[in-house]
């Protein structure tokens, strides 16, 4: 295997809505290179990047996968990467690392949510975008009609280099607009079919002033009358799209008898190479920026960007060599672990098969295995060069379900089978909640914890149970009480004597605080802290619904005791006792979780998130415009929000967006709180 300088690379993701042909476009490309010798079909669950069992049951892509090619003397490491919302994490880790997206789209006449997801992603980012308009051989299809339904949106920027020849359903050949030549599926030249050329003619005069606009030069040349060449032109179109002004459209099939016209010609025109892209943000240990520069002479930094552990074949991180260059044997250092790591194993990868290789270079993409310490986004550089590149900004989880075991007793394994699952996708999170002690899984999505159940299940062969988690009520009182409690027992010979009367206040600014005002020895000394203990063992449990109780304030002002019968553990029982009955009388009342929750959503949806966010018992406190859309500022209970990444998706077709976190514990209203207690009591008489 050659070792490739970064100008022969081209690093790909293909990206966009779920279902439009990502996964088949990516087995037609390996195919028509002859990287491989069979086309797979996603529905017969034989695909190189859809290899995973859970994949190939739901015929849907879950994980990113990539694939090397080697066209000419150039290398192509193309990503597919799931184009499913709850996926929206593969995607950031593969534009972490691309340098073009090839943004899949079906040919049904419309802007479908994942392409105006995927084109609004890769601006944020400014990454360089070509658009793939597939199934123009589906019946209904009409590749110009979707082309006018993107630029509705985006406007000149979307611009197509090619237009398919069809002869009714099938698509025998193409015009490429930039030349005004036409070939047939296997790159040989054709005529210009009649019906094409005035099309044609059109889109060929408004691009070549597009790409005589990509600089000074060529649009001295355009303006003093003389003709661009044809390389010319591609060097305006390949500036104008790395400077996201242009988004170059081709049409194609991926399936059955694929047709992807001049895609790997175009890929050497259009797409920039690894030096050619901005470098990404790097630090050195003392926090301060380092420049990094994409050439192989300098020294080694790299970052893993995606970890896929498979039962039978290992288990593999794949990472994307920022800067310098890296061989089999070399030791590195993990900058984020800050261990040292030996490079044992160097490989190319095709989906989930792998082969070794020498060597590898700035601005490529491999994989290693066999590593100790490294997980996914930790960055690996030369031990005399300690830099970290910035972390990959992963979406926040925005979707929590209490995770068990459906079996008893085997809880330990699904905890510990879902913390190694952790290693393949980032993007959910394990926590223990300290109140409810329910394990809380964080992910994306209904189906993304279903996934991880289904994973579970497969490789560790125990079952997990998903279920809504318990909110984290607590309790409070409002009102001041002075109660005595006292513990009097004389059964037999040694009896017990404790009695303690408290004050319970009202004190919001603290959880829990003892003050003792006891004068004359009234309780003595060493009775005292039994009776902050009986307390403070008391609170963890409300006398309202069994919640911890806060913002109380407890004052031991009087008691009295028994010479013989008095002991620390009767005053801990006087305490429980007063506790028991003053909090009853201390108007106590139940607090919910109250969450600050900004939403983001295109304005047309506002009404319909209003709305929804009262019926969830929510305060809107205002509203902003931020790049074109609308962010709704509110506070909502967290007993109203678990499924709200579910609903957010539903009412807005997956365009919403939301973030929440805890703000405070506010008082429950009535009602809630009354359907709350009751069901505590429910639940203690069974
Ligand atoms: N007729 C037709 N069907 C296609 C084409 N590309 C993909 N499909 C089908 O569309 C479905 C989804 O394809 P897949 O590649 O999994 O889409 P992905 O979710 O974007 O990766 C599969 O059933 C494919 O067989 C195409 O060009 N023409
Ligand atoms: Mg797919």
């Amino acid at each position: 295997m050659a070792v490739y300088l970064k100008d022969k690379i081209r690093n790909i993701a293909i990206i966009g809505h779920s279902g439009e042909g990502k996964t088949s476009l990516f087995e037609a490309i390996l195919f028509k290179n002859k990287a491989i010798e069979r086309l797979g079909r996603v529905d017969d669950g034989n695909t190189v990047s859809d290899y995973d069992q859970e994949e190939i049951n739901r015929k849907m892509s879950i994980a990113l996968s990539l694939s090397y090619l080697s066209y000419k003397d150039y290398k192509f490491n193309i990503l597919d990467v799931p184009g499913f919302f709850d996926y929206e994490g593969e995607m950031v880790s593969a534009l972490t690392v691309v340098d073009t997206a090839i943004i899949v789209t079906s040919a049904g006449g419309n802007l479908t949510v994942g392409t105006e997801k995927a084109i609004d992603f890769c601006t944020e980012k400014g990454i360089p975008m070509f658009i793939f308009i597939n199934g123009v051989n589906k019946e209904n299809s009409d590749y110009l009609k979707t082309v006018a339904a993107i630029k509705e949106k985006y406007g000149t920027r979307i611009a197509p280099i090619e237009l398919p020849i069809m002869n009714e359903y099938e698509m025998t050949g193409y015009v490429d607009i930039l030349s005004m030549k036409a070939y047939d599926n296997e790159n040989n030249e054709i005529a210009v079919p009649a019906d094409l050329s005035a099309v044609a003619a059109e889109l060929n005069g408004s691009l070549t002033e597009f790409a005589a606009e990509a600089n000074d030069e060529l649009l001295e040349k355009f303006f003093s009358g003389e003709e661009l060449t044809l390389e010319e032109k591609k060097k305006g179109c390949k500036i104008r799209m790395m400077n996201a002004e242009l988004i170059p459209v081709v049409a194609g099939v991926a399936v059955v008898k694929p047709v992807i016209t001049n895609l790997f010609e175009n890929i050497i025109s259009f797409f920039p190479s690894p030096d050619e892209r901005p470098s990404r943000p790097a630090q050195n240990a003392a926090g301060e920026a380092v420049a990094l520069s994409c050439n192989e002479n300098e020294k080694f930094v790299a970052q893993v960007f995606k970890t896929i552990v498979d039962k039978f074949i290992g288990k593999f991180q794949i990472f994307k060599v920022a800067s310098g260059k890296v061989k089999v044997g070399d030791i590195l250092y993990n900058m984020t672990k800050e261990e040292t790591e030996k490079v044992s194993s160097l490989l190319l990868m095709k989906g989930n098969k792998s082969e070794p290789v020498e060597m590898l270079q700035a601005g490529d993409v491999g994989a290693f295995a066999k590593m100790n310490y490294t997980s996914t986004g930790d960055t690996l550089c030369d031990v005399s060069f300690k830099v970290n590149l910035a972390p990959i900004e992963y979406p926040e989880p925005v979707f929590a379900m209490a995770v068990s075991s459906a079996e008893k007793g085997k809880e330990d394994k699904v905890f510990g089978g879902l913390a190694k699952l952790l290693e393949e996708d980032p993007t959910f999170r394990l926590e223990k909640n300290i109140e409810t002690f329910d394990m809380l899984i964080y992910g994306m999505g209904e189906t993304q914890l279903d996934v991880l159940c289904k994973k579970l299940k497969n490789k560790e062969g125990v079952v997990a149970k998903l279920s809504e988690p318990r909110v984290p009520y607590r309790e409070t009182i409002k009102k001041t009480v002075e109660q005595q409690g006292k513990y009097k027992k004389q059964s037999g010979g040694h009896g017990q004597y404790g009695d303690a009367h408290i004050r319970f206040e009202p004190k919001p600014e603290v959880d829990f605080e003892f003050s003792d005002e006891i004068v004359g020895g009234v309780v003595p000394k060493q009775y005292i802290p039994a009776v902050e203990k009986g307390l403070r063992e008391s609170i963890l449990k409300g006398v309202l619904a069994g919640y911890p109780v806060v913002g109380l304030k407890a004052v031991l002002y009087f008691g009295s005791y028994h010479d013989v019968d008095s002991s620390e553990m009767a005053f801990k029982m006087a305490a429980s006792m007063a506790y028991k009955e003053g909090l009853s009388k201390a108007n106590p009342v139940l607090l919910e979780p109250i969450m600050s929750v900004n939403v983001t959503v295109p304005e047309n949806y506002m009404g319909d998130i209003m709305g929804d966010l009262n019926k969830r018992r929510g305060k809107i406190f205002g509203m902003e415009t931020v790049g074109g859309k609308t962010v709704v500022k509110g506070e909502v209970p967290q007993s109203e929000m678990f499924k709200y990444a579910t609903d957010l998706r539903s009412m807005t077709q997956g365009r919403g967006r939301f973030s929440m976190q805890f703000e405070r514990y506010d008082e429950a209203p009535a009602a809630t709180a009354q359907k709350i207690i009751d069901e505590y009591n429910k639940s203690q008489q069974q």
